[in-house]
């Protein structure tokens, strides 16, 4: 097994107790467990403060737009199927600018797996209310509390069709990083609301608070993640948040339905020579 140091990268510089540590390091030791090599890992995120976990991790990555992970990472995906590739959103950078990419991407299946950094609130910015917030939230974009309703990305998810549903919690890392590793090797759109105290913005929400407040459905073994009506039932009546696998089911992935057995475009030779090659490239200087 790898070590999670060779997954290191920069010192993070995101608040002290903030749950993107927690998430990060799921993620640095679910890589070192199933083994993956750096230079085949490709972290895309969004904007925000769990946008910056690219600059922590050592492999390739792209730091995106606000909102717009997922189309790249579809395009990567397509590009070279061989990479783990894992996208990274806030929860403002999915639930809002992003909502559609996150909704047409479970429509296609494509073999990519999606962290959302749910704290609830806008927190890069300085702490807007976010589609998250709970009704009534008062904030610096909401002094008199939201009056709006939340979205919550676990059921939107099951509406349209997904593959691979899990929520959890940057307080409980072994459960998280189960979540990323089977994430990882399930062939299609795996998504993972994961709960992140944000320390500074939405101090209502702390780690004490969650763990008065979810439940561990991996605790109880009747639950069977495999039935769609069981997870409906749960999101649904639960008092507390469930965290763990809620749903999974099997599907080809989009990029398996569209190369259907053809060479990946990146081993694919393009029949330009040198010199084309090379004016091509000057078109980008
Ligand atoms: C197109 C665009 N709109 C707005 C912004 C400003 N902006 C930067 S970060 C951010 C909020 C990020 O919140 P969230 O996605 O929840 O991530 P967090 O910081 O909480 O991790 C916004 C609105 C931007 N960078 N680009
Ligand atoms: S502002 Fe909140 S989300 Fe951002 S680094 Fe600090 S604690 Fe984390």
């Amino acid at each position: 097994m790898r070590s999670i140091n060779e997954f290191k990268l920069l010192k993070p510089t995101w608040c002290r107790g903030c749950g993107n540590y927690g998430i990060l390091n799921a993620l640095m030791k679910a890589s070192a467990e199933l083994d993956l090599e750096p230079h085949n890992i490709v972290i895309i995120s969004g904007i925000g403060c769990s946008g910056r976990i690219n600059n922590y991790f050592k492999c390739y990555g792209i730091h995106g737009t606000h909102g717009r992970p997922l189309p790249i990472a579809s395009g990567v995906k397509i590009v070279n199927p061989r990479l783990t590739v894992i996208a990274v959103s806030g929860d403002g950078d999915a639930y809002s600018i992003g909502i559609s990419h996150f909704i047409h991407s479970i429509r296609r299946n494509t073999d990519v797996l999606y962290l959302v950094v749910n704290n609830y609130v806008f927190a890069l910015t300085r702490g807007q209310a976010s589609p998250t917030s709970k009704f009534g939230f008062v904030s610096v974009s909401t002094p008199y509390g939201t009056k709006e309703y939340p979205i919550d990305g676990v059921r939107l998810a099951l509406s349209v069709g997904g593959t691979y549903i899990a929520r959890g919690f940057a307080g409980n890392i072994p459960q998280l990083v189960n979540l990323i590793k089977e994430g990882i090797k399930h062939k299609g759109f795996s998504f993972i609301d994961i709960l992140s105290p944000c320390v500074v913005h939405n101090k209502s929400q702390d780690y004490e608070w969650y763990r008065k407040n979810i439940v561990n459905l991996d605790e109880d073994p009747s639950y069977d993640f495999n039935d769609i009506n069981r997870a409906w039932e749960r999101v649904n009546t639960s008092e507390k948040i469930p965290t763990g696998l809620i749903y999974r089911v099997e599907r080809p992935s989009w990029e398996e339905l569209i190369l259907n057995g053809k060479r990946e475009i990146v081993f694919t030779d393009l029949k330009i020579n040198k010199n084309q090659y090379k004016s091509l490239l000057e078109n980008f200087y």
